[in-house]
């Protein structure tokens, strides 16, 4: 699928940056074999996953992005802080998405050890940075399609009645 004329916003977490960064390159890949240039791309970086769904949810409000792709890696520590991390942050961006109607990439990865990240990052399980921006641009594309077969976007506006 073609990336001409699209948008997209990229959120990055900076917490793991060793393999958020290679999340992002793979990303950056998949839109530009698609054929984005570099203006149509913005990158946005936020401290850490839990951040994510604020930054991602304020450039949908710009109307300016026909997709958005959310990059995190949480690792699992020794409390219960991986499982609110994890949770909030999946929770904040679906709810970011449904909220705005700008399509969300989930490419936050939750993993037990670093080397699962690895792994997922641009090794074994391949890049998942780079699955999200192939789901980004389809995304893009479906939710051109369906906004312009929305019965909303095809009536014309409603008149009010004259007020005599
Ligand atoms: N943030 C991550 O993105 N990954 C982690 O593994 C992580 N751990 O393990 O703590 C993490 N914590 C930071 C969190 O996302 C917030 O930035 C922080 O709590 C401040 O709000």
């Amino acid at each position: 699928m073609s990336a001409a004329g699209l948008r997209f916003g990229i959120v990055v977490s900076q917490f793991n940056s060793f393999i958020t960064d290679r999340l992002l390159a793979g990303a950056l890949d998949a839109l530009k074999q698609a054929g984005a240039a570099d203006r149509q791309m913005e990158i946005v970086r936020v401290p850490g996953s839990f951040e994510i769904p604020l930054a991602a949810k304020k450039l949908a409000l710009t109307s300016q992005f026909d997709s958005i792709i959310c990059i995190g890696c949480v690792l699992r520590g020794e409390t219960s802080h991986y499982d609110y991390v994890c949770s909030e942050t999946a929770r904040g961006i679906q709810l970011a998405q449904l909220d705005t109607g700008v399509p969300m990439a989930f490419c936050v990865l939750t993993c037990d050890t670093l080397e699962q990240a690895i792994d997922r990052a641009g090794l074994k399980g391949g890049n998942k940075g780079y699955e999200s921006g192939l789901a980004a641009v389809e995304m893009a594309h479906l939710s051109r399609k369906l906004s312009k077969n929305s019965p909303r976007a095809a009536a014309p506006p409603a008149r009010k009645p004259r007020r005599r």
